[in-house]
């Protein structure tokens, strides 16, 4: 019948003990980083909801809810009843109807609520602690609700109990799976999507849909990060800043001027783009919070940052990119075999270090409109070879934290990487290709969208290496 079409979307309300994760699997799963989460237990207070959207259709829902807090009292409540199993969920739905108004229940009220309406259980423990029999009552209410189920391992901590826990948990549980929110391996998404397409009939078509178009969505997401920072190369090497000067002659404090703007400008545009891919990649949260994910204190025109992204001399001299300006390439990769904490430990690691990007290196400056009353000095496009490999660099870099950050993370953004990251995503041949485009990009010519496709493609497969 044609109801079957306007079947509701699957809905699952993740449940469980306080402060086991359920916040964060919820985060995980709806990718959504404005859910609460906190170590301090009975943070979610009330049930709320996550829809899963895509192209403006929900794909399926979850529901965020509290901890059971009473779950014997409600247990015993249930027993009292003594009611066959098949009118288990009308006993359920009268504690509901009878403890309403009661706040010492009303954990649970929020919790069995959604479930009542038509939600899947995903209960969900933590196989870092033993396992005690406290949980049972949990389990055993939720099985009075009669709603398809399935448990979720997760791991707070470092110990492991998950062989108890699934043996304890197959007694209530058909599906049994662990899953770490931390986590964002699009794999383990998919799977777990498909042990929850399990649970009802009417739920295998659109979560296999689901499957579908997340694995579409995240290309996209790919495609067009790549657009973005080809985009964004393009416009800071091609970039013409100007300056109006007053006097007759053009005085050292009018090029300071310049070339501040200039690097203002330049970075200016660097941020838009970071903030447009947290934003392609829902990490909204980054910005409202005013957390800059990166590179706090290693700004774009430092020596740091050119020693870490940019090429090596002998990487510049295999790419053919002497000449010009390439100071800023004199650095060789200094830091060797340990690891780095961007904005804190690099200015320690390359200090000491002369040659990095100065006023003369970035770009000639003009004076224009010599012969009219208006007189303006122009810098641009940009002539460091060096540049646009940083810039990429540390695109790449951003792209691939914000792609790898769970949206079950809260709090600092600890970065740390190594000296594999360039060779990563850049070797010579890559290098090669990239380098023609650059050229042009800074030859002031017009670039045909043709040449910007063909670009576009190239910074795809570069970040493909590394997400
Ligand atoms: N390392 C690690 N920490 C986790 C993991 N899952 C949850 N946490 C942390 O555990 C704490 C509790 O997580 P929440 O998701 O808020 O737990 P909850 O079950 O929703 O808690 P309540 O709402 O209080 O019932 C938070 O500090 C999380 O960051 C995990 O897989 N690994
Ligand atoms: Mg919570």
């Amino acid at each position: 019948m044609s109801h079957q079409l306007t079947a509701p979307h699957p809905k699952f309300a993740v449940v469980g003990h306080p402060n086991k994760g359920k916040s964060s699997i919820v985060a995980s799963l709806a990718q959504d980083d404005t859910v609460q989460i906190s170590d301090t237990p009975g943070t979610t207070i009330k049930s709320r909801s996550f829809p899963l959207r895509m192209d403006g259709e929900i794909i399926y829902e979850l529901f965020d809810t509290p901890g059971f807090q009473r779950a014997r009292s409600v247990l015993a409540w249930l027993e009292k009843h003594d009611v066959p199993a098949h009118k288990r969920a009308e006993a359920v739905e009268a504690f509901i109807n009878t403890h309403r108004e009661n706040e010492r229940f009303s954990d649970e009220i929020e919790l069995l609520t959604p479930i009542m309406e038509g939600a899947g259980i995903i209960y969900v423990v933590d196989g870092s602690k033993p396992y005690g029999e406290e949980y049972e009552a949990e389990m055993e209410i939720l099985r009075w609700t009669g709603q398809p189920s399935m448990a979720l391992i997760n791991h707070i901590g470092e110990n492991d109990y998950s062989q108890e826990w699934r043996r304890a948990l197959e007694q209530y549980f058909r599906i049994v799976r662990e899953y770490d929110p931390m986590e964002t391996d699009p794999q383990q998404q998919v799977l777990l999507l498909e042990s929850m397409a399990q649970l009802d009939e009417s739920w295998r078509v659109p979560l296999k849909h689901s499957i579908v178009l997340f694995e579409g969505r995240r290309d996209q997401k790919l495609e067009q990060s790549a657009k973005t920072i080809a985009h964004l190369v393009q416009s800071m090497l091609s970039h013409l800043e100007q300056f109006r000067f007053s006097g007759e002659d053009v005085e050292d404090t009018d090029r300071q001027k310049l070339l501040k703007n200039y690097q203002q400008h330049l970075r200016a545009l660097e941020q838009k783009s970071q903030k447009f891919i947290e934003q392609l990649w829902s990490h909204q949260h980054l910005q409202k919070e005013q957390e800059s994910l990166l590179f706090e204190g290693v700004d774009l025109f430092s020596k740091e940052s050119a020693s870490i992204f940019g090429l090596s001399r002998q990487e510049m001299v295999v790419t053919g990119v002497t000449g010009g300006a390439v100071t800023g390439a004199g650095i060789d990769l200094l830091f060797a075999g340990h690891t780095l904490l961007l904005g804190g430990a690099i200015g320690a690691v390359v200090g000491g270090v002369g040659a990095y990007f100065g006023f003369d290196e970035l770009s000639g400056i003009k004076v224009l409109g010599k012969t009219l009353g208006k007189r303006y000095l122009e810098m641009g496009p940009m002539e460091n070879r060096n540049f646009p490999y940083i810039l990429l660099g540390r695109s790449l870099y951003h792209l691939h934290k914000v792609a790898a950050r769970s949206h079950a993370k809260r709090g600092a953004v600890t970065l740390t990487m190594d000296e594999t990251f360039k060779e990563k995503w850049l070797d010579d041949q890559s290098r090669k290709s990239l380098e023609k485009f650059h050229k042009r990009f800074r030859s002031g010519d017009e670039i045909s969208s043709g040449e910007i496709q063909a670009y576009e493609a190239l910074v795809l497969a570069c970040l493909k290496k590394i997400v």
